[in-house]
């Protein structure tokens, strides 16, 4: 299946060029579209002359940081237009093994044809290397958080190392989505099961990165909490509503 695998890049001088070779090593059939943000250090230079080079490196070039949902929706439209039929997320820092993407591509090609396919951490056979305790609370807390408030039947929901069916894609409203940081993974799982989508996990190895620097900041967990926050309640308020006989609307009987 035509296949593309979407990088979003912010500063990763350091790690795009390993992420490239180990990607076009592990899945030679594949097109590769790094999503830059207008890098200061440059990272969108160094993709371009990786494109030059190699007719499966294509560079999408933003103007500036808008976070990794931004770059994101822009590379599915980017893919959509295209006509790719398997889309890949995955990070440029190493924390995803390029080499486990034909375990995630041969379930995403799978008879039963899943919508979504999941590189989850925490799942049996699942791991992540070298993460410090207080990533591995934050990680696990939060996942069991998006569980609680939004019943998504999923281990790992805040995961970036995933493949979407390009067609269940295309029937989300990509344009309206507003989540910016790893919340963008919690939303558009959460979007996908509300399309009565079908999501798998396949389990992964994660590895923390060893070059570059993380962007993971507060202002990306708070962001994380107060959606999660503000959908669930939104959700449960829903689901108790179904509940009391009066109160239902016609969309709820629905
Ligand atoms: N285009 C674009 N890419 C981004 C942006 N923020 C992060 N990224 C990229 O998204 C990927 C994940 O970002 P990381 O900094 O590794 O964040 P993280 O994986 O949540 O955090 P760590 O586990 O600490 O590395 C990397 O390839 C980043 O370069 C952004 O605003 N725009
Ligand atoms: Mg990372």
């Amino acid at each position: 299946m035509r296949t593309l695998v979407i990088i979003p890049t912010y500063n990763e001088r350091a790690t795009l060029p390993a992420a490239l070779r180990r990607t076009r090593e592990a899945v030679p059939d594949a097109d590769i579209l790094v999503a830059d943000d207008n890098s200061p250090d440059g990272t969108g230079d160094l993709a371009d002359e990786a494109a030059a080079a190699d007719d499966h490196i294509h560079v999408l070039h933003r103007p500036g940081k808008e976070g990794l949902g931004r770059a994101y929706v822009a590379g599915f439209g980017w893919a959509l237009e295209r006509g790719y039929e398997l889309i890949v997320e995955m990070d440029a820092d190493g924390s995803h093994r390029p080499e486990q993407l034909p375990a995630l591509l041969a379930r995403a090609a799978q008879p039963d044809a899943p919508d979504l396919v999941l590189g989850s951490r925490w799942v049996d056979g699942g791991e992540v290397v070298n993460w410090p305790k207080h990533r591995e609370v934050l990680s696990r807390g939060g996942n069991l958080y998006v569980r609680l408030m939004l019943g998504l039947p999923v281990g790992d929901a805040t995961g970036g190392f995933r493949v979407y069916r390009a067609s269940t894609l295309a029937r989300l409203p990509l344009g309206e989505i507003e989540s910016q940081g790893y919340c963008f993974q919690v939303d558009m799982t959460w979007r996908v099961h509300r399309l009565g989508g079908r999501i798998v996990e396949v389990p992964i190895s994660f590895v923390e990165r060893t070059e570059g620097t993380s962007k993971m900041s507060q202002r990306i967990v708070t962001e994380a909490l107060v959606r999660t926050t503000t959908w669930g309640l939104a959700h449960r308020g829903r689901q108790v509503a179904r509940l009391l006989p009066g109160r239902r609307t016609r969309a709820d009987r629905r």
